[in-house]
């Protein structure tokens, strides 16, 4: 071990890293910070190298990530040197490789065995931690790190009476070293994840006879192991670098062909094939991604879960058994599904017997064996596979204490606060390795390891390479990366279970997320960003300077992100300035790819008189008996685009969500038909539309407005024009994203005027084409202008983050407040222009599209609960 560098601190610390853990991680963690010249000691609980790998040696432990990737990338010689004998390897070999490296890099001379980690505090005078250990030590250390695993402190049993039961007990995550012999034992088992299922169908062939006690029925697909499959060995063996590469920017951390279509985009047919595919691809990634939609869509997961249910049907032969083990409370994926071999036949087998603790749950561990509620079953061996303290068990174990003696345990009572899953703030030079808010557990374990240590040896480097000793996350980094770990998770179904992901499975944790979904490619880009701007979201210091670079990494939701990444992939010309034709083909070919929204009772297309002729309308008809309340919606498109179906998805959205009739009507285009065509148009549409409200199936009386950018400009200005004309009554106005003021200077334009799909320069390209400078100015154009806001309808203004519109939309929210009018401003965060009316491709505005519709549904029923201006 070297000698600890200082960088001017008084009293120098013992060793540089303290690593707690000596699994994949923590071994890992040693090397690098050896390579890098840091002195380092790891401690480790158990007595030897192996982590999770040394404790779970339970029968049937295996890893059910291909050992090809499920393996170290740092040293290429390992590749060559070490050949798995299986595609999914059994813990004993994996343990022997875990050795292997350890022995290799002569790892084991900075690991003290047989110690426990009790607490570690941070000296704030001396910018140190002081490690204190169950042997009594204390070691000082100028950085510490978790290398604790995500799965391995198990939950406790949580059943009554373990200590009375005469016969013998095991945990599958800590295994006797001898193994366990069941043969002519009556066995029972509790818990059927991951380590149960592996566990059950080997248990059963040694035991006299099995009890299951099933509480919730878990999916698994068959692993189909056997030799290392050519298809991954070839990856090694031709192209490592390139593959390993792969991995690391993957969307697991196993490069695999991403699926390109949803699941009702094919036939039934089609749909079973691939279903097909993926139950015989022998990995779990083949049926996770048989189609894009799986995570997100609940009607697409039912058609998976339906699937695997009927696996498990067909294999089963006692179709209650068989119903009893098909789940059906969550859906397929949201808790960890399993690989497993002959889980579902083990069921079949005259030794085996299955209570499902949901009809009859177990009242207690008597001497004898299990009580249930409805009987005892007499046993020999108890085993419990119950499971973990996932992700923050480990990490608080240890009693943490950071600045100001802040206990980790109290800044996290209400769930883990992470930066990155690496950081968290208060605890300086404190690093976790896989932490909660990284892609950790829903990734391949060791491409994630190795980029955390890897980022982490790094920031250790350009500390001390520019004088600095202590590294902190800052709140606002930690606290919008939580956001936005959770907006990813909102975006899919992972919250409806009630899984360890979620921390539900230990009575009392906080139910939040704790991995990252995002995915490990995603993620890496983030962390490459972090570092890129100079540590955004850290504050470093030492030697007397500080550089506090605080900052935010993710802002964007998270599909708006995606969006605007494949749109820059598909290289898109930039249409500002071009002609209107160019430009109205280049919106109707991205059109034409779009999803087309939820289905609607009817759809009716139109004409209605106009001023200048007539004026195409399509009306969407909600599903349930009429007479419904009446919308009037005028499309987006700068005046100069778009037409009564151009925003249908939307529309139908619109009416499904409110059950409104929604009429779209189709206004005449700039610069054909110049300022003030468009609101004439707008005026006299809906004029014509309340007089029509009966025939065309609505409630005489109730009606709205709504319009999206443009659309909202018409919106606004056909409400006052409607006041002033005296008719017709506009019950509400929704405006979304609406164009209110001619000035382009406002701060939104300057911070949101490129990159995000309406630059500053496509608006200003509408403007050209709408109006001449000098009628601007022109209330009818810029309703902001208006001196007379009084008296209008109720308003709803939808404003987003990243709109160049953004301001004016606020400003007019404001104007119509002054003036006395019920007006609520909504501006949804990480949102962009055209996030709102993006119907199935921005699902993280669904939640607006809601607030809109029952906006609506409440100024149509003359209730609207508008009334204060508030953010949202
Ligand atoms: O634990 P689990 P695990 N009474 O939490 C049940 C990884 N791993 O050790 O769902 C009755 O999944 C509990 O029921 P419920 C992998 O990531 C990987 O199996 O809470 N039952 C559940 O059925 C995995 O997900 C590999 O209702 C009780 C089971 O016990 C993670 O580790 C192998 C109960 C616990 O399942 C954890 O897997 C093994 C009670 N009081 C593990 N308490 C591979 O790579 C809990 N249960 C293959």
């Amino acid at each position: 071990m070297s000698a600890p560098y200082t960088s001017g601190a008084m009293a120098g610390p013992d060793v540089d890293v303290v690593v707690v853990g000596a699994g994949f991680a923590g071994l890992y963690m040693l090397y690098r910070l050896r390579a890098f010249g840091f002195s380092a000691i790891a401690i480790e609980a158990a007595e030897d190298v192996g982590g999770t790998w040394y404790w779970n040696r339970y029968p049937g432990a295996r890893c059910d990530v291909p050992s090809v990737d499920y393996s170290y990338s740092f040293d290429p010689e390992l590749d060559e040197e070490w050949g798995w004998t299986e595609k999914f390897a059994t813990q004993p070999e994996i343990l022997a490789y875990i050795n292997h490296v350890a022995e290799k890099h002569d790892l084991r001379r900075d690991i003290r065995f047989s110690t426990r980690v009790e607490a570690a505090t941070w000296d704030e005078g001396a910018n140190l931690w002081r490690v204190r250990t169950d042997s009594g030590d204390e070691i000082v250390c100028r950085y510490y790190v978790m290398a604790t695993g995500c799965l391995s402190v198990p939950k406790a049993p949580e059943v009554e009476g373990t200590a009375e039961f005469r016969g013998d007990v095991y945990f599958t995550s800590s295994w006797p070293r001898e193994g366990v012999d069941f043969a002519g034992k009556r066995v029972g088992v509790i818990g059927t994840g991951s380590s149960g299922i592996q566990a059950i169908p080997l248990i059963a062939r040694e035991a006299e006879a099995l009890v299951v006690f099933q509480r919730t029925p878990n999916f698994s697909v068959p692993a189909r192991n056997g030799a290392v499959p050519d298809y991954l060995r070839l990856q090694l063996e031709t192209r490592r670098d390139e593959y390993r590469e792969e991995a690391r920017w993957s969307r697991n951390g196993s490069p695999r062909p991403l699926p390109t279509l949803r699941v009702f985009d094919v036939d039934e047919g089609e749909r079973f094939r691939r279903f097909e595919a993926g139950w015989h691809g022998g990995e779990l990634s083949s049926i996770t991604a048989s189609f894009t939609d799986l995570m997100v869509d609940p009607d697409a997961n039912d058609a998976v879960s339906e699937f695997l249910r009927d696996k498990i049907r067909s294999i089963v032969d006692d179709p209650e058994i068989a119903e009893a083990l098909c789940p059906t409370d969550y859906p397929f994926g949201t808790k960890r599904p399993c690989l497993d071999t002959d889980y579902y036949a083990t069921y079949n087998r005259p030794n085996v017997r299955l209570v499902d603790l949901r009809k009859t749950p177990i009242d207690r561990i008597s001497e004898r064996g299990i009580e249930t509620q409805d009987e005892s079953i007499d046993l020999d061996v108890i085993v419990f596979a119950t499971g973990f303290d996932a992700m923050t068990g480990a990490l608080l174990s240890i009693d943490l204490a950071g600045r100001g003696g802040v206990r980790l345990a109290d800044k996290w009572a209400a769930g883990p606060v992470t930066y990155l899953g690496l950081a968290t703030a208060g605890f300086p030079n404190l690093f976790m390795i896989t932490g909660p808010g990284s892609p950790s557990v829903l990734s391949n374990m060791l491409v994630s390891i190795e980029h955390h240590v890897e980022w982490i040896v790094d920031c250790l480097d350009h500390l001390r390479s520019n004088g600095f000793d202590v590294v902190e996350a800052t709140p606002t980094a930690e606290e919008s990366w939580g956001q936005h770990v959770n907006d990813c998770a909102d975006l899919t179904l992972f919250p409806r279970a009630a899984s360890w992901y979620m921390g539900a499975n230990v009575p009392g944790k906080p139910r939040v997320i704790l991995p990252y979904v995002g995915g490990v490619g995603p993620y890496r880009k983030a962390c490459v960003e972090v570092v890129d701007r100079g540590y955004l979201g850290f504050v470093l210091s030492g030697g007397g300077r500080v550089h506090h670079n605080d900052g935010i990494v993710r802002r964007l939701q998270p599909d708006v992100a995606a969006l605007l990444e494949a749109r820059e992939a598909l290289n898109l010309p930039d249409v500002a300035g071009a002609p209107v034709e160019v430009v109205r083909a280049h919106t109707a070919a991205l059109a034409a790819g779009r999803p087309p929204g939820p289905e609607v009772g009817e759809l009716v297309d139109g004409t209605l008189p106009g001023p200048a002729g007539d004026l195409v309308y399509r009306l969407f008809r909600p599903e349930s008996d009429g007479p419904h309340g009446v919308v009037v919606y005028f499309h987006g498109g700068g005046w100069v685009v778009g037409s009564h179906d151009s925003d249908d998805p939307f529309c139908r959205d619109l009416c499904a969500r409110s059950d409104a009739l929604v009429v779209s009507v189709g206004y005449r285009l700039a610069p054909e038909a110049p300022f003030p065509a468009a609101v004439e148009d707008g005026l006299a549409a809906v004029d014509w539309i309340a007089d029509h409200a009966r025939e065309l199936g609505g409630i005489p009386g109730a009606l709205a407005v709504c319009g999206w950018s443009a659309g909202g400009n018409i919106a606004a200005v056909v409400c006052r024009l409607a006041r002033d004309a005296g008719r017709p009554a506009i019950s509400g106005q929704v405006l979304l994203n609406p164009v209110t003021d001619a000035d382009m200077t406002r701060v939104g334009y300057v911070e949101n005027g490129t990159g995000f799909i309406l630059t500053a320069d496509l608006m200003r390209s509408f403007w050209d084409h709408y109006a001449p400078v000098e009628d601007r100015a022109d209330p009818r154009a810029s309703p902001l202008r208006a001196t007379d806001l009084g008296g209008l309808p109720p308003a709803l203004v939808v404003t987003c983050e990243f709109d160049p519109l953004r301001d004016e939309g606020a400003a007019y929210a404001r104007a119509l407040s002054a003036a006395g009018v019920a007006a609520r401003h909504v501006d949804c965060r990480g949102q962009i222009h055209t996030s709102v009316i993006a119907v199935d491709v921005i699902r993280s505005a669904a939640a607006v599209r809601a607030e809109v519709a029952s906006e609506l549904r409440g100024f149509l029923s003359g209730v609207p609960t508008a009334g204060l201006l508030t953010s949202g």
